[in-house]
């Protein structure tokens, strides 16, 4: 019987890329702080000279899928991570940004063989996504933990 799971040590060759949307920019760059602390104290260089980090910024969540498949097109990762923040408010535009953005990820990891954490917070007020991302608990965190799972994982099974 073989037993499969993620490390959380060996981390040292992990390498992750990050894709991370503008909009609500106050919600996502503190996603983005919570995701490089997480990632740093797990051993993974996040340096500026890092060869074992990127990270790509687009305007908005619809644009995660297609920034995500062009960097695993250009270079080999492990693992990426998408960050968002996608507050409903009063528009229904947030329906079509949600399922886009959900539907196009999780065919480009399934597609790729490569995981690719969700972490596009889903909320109905400003106040809820600021919760999320550092006043109450930094979901930021858990991305970035999920992520050295996965990524550990499918790096040991392929
Ligand atoms: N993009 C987000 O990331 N969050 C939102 O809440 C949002 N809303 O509400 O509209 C949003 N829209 C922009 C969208 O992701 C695209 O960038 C835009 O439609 C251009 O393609």
């Amino acid at each position: 019987m073989a037993i499969y799971e993620g490390s959380f040590t060996d981390t040292a060759s992990l390498k992750v890329g990050i894709v991370i949307a503008r909009f609500n920019d106050l919600v996502t760059s503190k996603l983005l702080s919570g995701c490089l602390d997480c990632l740093k104290r797990h051993g993974v260089d996040t340096s500026e000279s890092s060869n074992n980090l990127d990270i790509v910024w687009v305007p908005g969540s619809l644009e995660l899928p297609i920034a995500a498949k062009s960097i695993i097109n250009k270079s080999k990762y492990d693992v990426l991570i998408t960050l968002g923040a996608v507050i409903k408010g009063d528009t229904s535009h947030y329906d079509v940004v949600v399922s886009e953005a959900s539907k196009g990820i999780s065919k480009l990891s399934y597609e790729s063989n490569i995981p690719i954490i969700f972490g596009v917070l889903t909320t109905d007020t400003m106040q809820q996504a600021l919760e999320r991302a550092g006043i109450k608990n930094n979901l930021g965190w858990n991305y970035a933990l999920q992520a050295i799972e996965m990524g550990s994982l499918i790096k040991n099974l392929n």
